[in-house]
């Protein structure tokens, strides 16, 4: 893994809200990550989650998210291969670098497979949706299959993290819900992040991003997990809590468990 990050790196995702890292895997990782998810999907079956086969609030309209890509959350959870790939320390550390904080906890992993002739994945924010509220949420995205314009990469509308707010528009059919929320990025040019297999981003969880739909007849496979600055703390929202998490849990609350959110990169430690 190409785990080093520059200073010039570091200062363009707190500018732009995203990066990408060409060749972030070799060839040979690539194969064991493939590998790997595809173990982990059979090990899933047809649950989202590995304790219930839907997330509730995230998903408004199912049926119609299905058609944007097939999603698995926290395989780490049911296969200990994809939890020494997906929650590398180093990765941590990656995020903590870009982040500018001292420590991360995973809040979930997700494979995001936008299937052959998939819809479009519409704008959206991603830390609205989470159950605490931190400015420095940062997710990674690992293209499993080459991402390209044609079959669903993701776009980013740079420095757009800087203006926006928890105010969650959702992933919806209509591709541009979001305007209705911040009319002030109708005029913001997006940035197209295709990326060869093995390549990633990083994205801060308050960068507006969508990705294209799937014109083409194959899978588009990417791996991903959204990091939680640790010594964050409990909003009141469940998202993918369960409800006897969430009956146990009272707003402001550290999230620490350690079987739920893992620390993956301290500093301290
Ligand atoms: O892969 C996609 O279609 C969307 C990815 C995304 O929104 C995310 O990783 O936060
Ligand atoms: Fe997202």
């Amino acid at each position: 893994m190409k785990t080093d990050l520059s200073n010039s790196q570091i200062d363009a995702f707190n500018e732009d809200g995203f990066i990408v890292i060409e060749d972030f895997l070799n060839v040979g990782e690539l194969e064991n990550w493939r590998a790997t998810l595809a173990e982990s999907l059979a090990i899933r079956g047809g649950n989202k989650l590995p304790d219930r086969k839907s997330v509730g609030t995230l998903d408004d309209d199912e049926s119609y998210y299905d058609t944007v890509f097939t999603q698995r959350l926290n395989l780490w959870m049911d296969n200990p291969n994809m939890r020494d790939l997906i929650l590398d320390p180093e990765i941590g550390r990656m995020v903590c670098d870009l982040g500018g904080i001292d420590g991360v906890r995973c809040w979930h992993d997700q494979a995001l497979i936008k299937p052959a002739w998939g819809n479009p994945t519409a704008w959206h924010l991603d830390t609205p949706f989470w159950s605490f509220f931190d400015k420095n949420a940062i997710s990674i995205w690992v293209a499993l299959d080459d991402a390209t314009l044609q079959n669903g990469c993701l776009y980013f509308m740079p420095g757009s993290h800087k203006e926006t707010t928890y105010e969650n528009p959702g992933i919806t059919q209509e591709f541009n819900s979001i305007f209705n929320h911040y009319p002030q990025f109708r005029d913001v040019m997006p940035t197209s992040a295709p990326m060869k297999a093995g390549s990633c981003s990083f994205h801060n969880g308050l960068a507006v991003h969508s990705a294209g739909a799937n014109i083409t007849p194959y899978d588009r496979r990417a791996m991903t997990c959204a990091f939680m600055p640790d010594g964050s703390t409990f909003n009141g929202q469940q998202n993918i809590l369960s409800d006897k998490q969430v009956a146990a849990l009272k707003v402001g609350d550290l999230l620490n468990n350690e079987d739920q959110n893992p620390l993956v990169y301290s500093r301290n430690s």
